[in-house]
């Protein structure tokens, strides 16, 4: 049997990553393919608890080493228990988010070298790259807006800062580190990388995406 494709969608925040997976997964089920959607972190009870501590904030006092850890221990769980096991069995997997979001994050923005991130990315992930990573490029401006329209307001009708998560919450200089980052990989790895204008509307970005995937798959 055919290996599935692992696609993986990266980006800042509010790119509109969740909004597109679930529309390609659902164009991808329409050609008759098996198709897992997914995310990280998450994916498996394993790394949804993990999720849980990341996004709470509460290792954010341990260092963007132990937080990479941490996301390298959700992934470990992940490839394990789903992406693999899918993969071998002919389903596409449809990541929202992998280690190109470790590397921006935890590495360019958060200050961890990045030859740290490549040992543990070697010893997780090892072989089972992406076949194709969508980046979702837009002014982080412009996210952090959607992501605050998004989440609820308190019963006062104020957003307070408890409203958004770990990351979400970050300066906007951090947010600017990662756009550059994310854009540096797909510059680094063409191949494997395509960019998406995630700025324009949902339709036009949908768009784009069946686009590449069109372009690097025969379907
Ligand atoms: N992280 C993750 C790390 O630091 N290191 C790692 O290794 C990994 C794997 C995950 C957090 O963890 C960090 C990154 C993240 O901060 P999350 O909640 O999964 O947390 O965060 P995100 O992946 O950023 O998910 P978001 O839901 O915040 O953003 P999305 O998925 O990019 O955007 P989406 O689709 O939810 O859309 C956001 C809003 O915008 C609207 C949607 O309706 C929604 O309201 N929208 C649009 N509006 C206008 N035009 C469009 N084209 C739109 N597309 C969507």
């Amino acid at each position: 049997m055919a290996r599935g494709k692992f696609i993986t969608f990266e980006g800042g925040e509010g790119a509109g990553k969740s909004t597109q997976a679930a529309t390609l997964a659902e164009r991808l089920r329409r050609t008759g393919l098996s198709v897992l959607q997914t995310r990280e972190p998450g994916g498996t009870p394993r790394a949804e608890a993990i999720r849980e501590v990341l996004l709470s904030g509460k290792a954010k006092r341990f260092g963007p080493l132990a937080e990479a850890v941490l996301f390298y221990a959700a992934r470990e769980s992940h490839l394990e228990l789903a992406i693999r096991p899918a993969l071998e069995q002919g389903t596409w997997v449809v990541s929202d988010r992998f280690s190109d979001s470790t590397r921006a994050y935890q590495g360019a923005a958060g200050g961890l070298p990045r030859s740290i991130v490549d040992v543990l990315d070697a010893a997780v992930v090892g072989s089972t790259r992406p076949d194709l990573t969508i980046i979702f490029d837009l002014p982080p401006e412009l996210g952090l807006q959607r992501v605050a329209r998004r989440n609820p307001q308190g019963a006062d009708g104020e957003r307070s800062a408890s409203d958004l998560d770990r990351f979400e919450s970050m300066t906007i200089a951090f947010h600017r580190d990662l756009r550059d980052e994310f854009l540096t990989i797909a510059k680094a790895e063409p191949q494997r990388c395509v960019v998406v204008d995630a700025s324009l509307s949902m339709q036009m970005v949908a768009d784009e995406v069946w686009s590449a995937i069109r372009k690097r798959f025969d379907l």
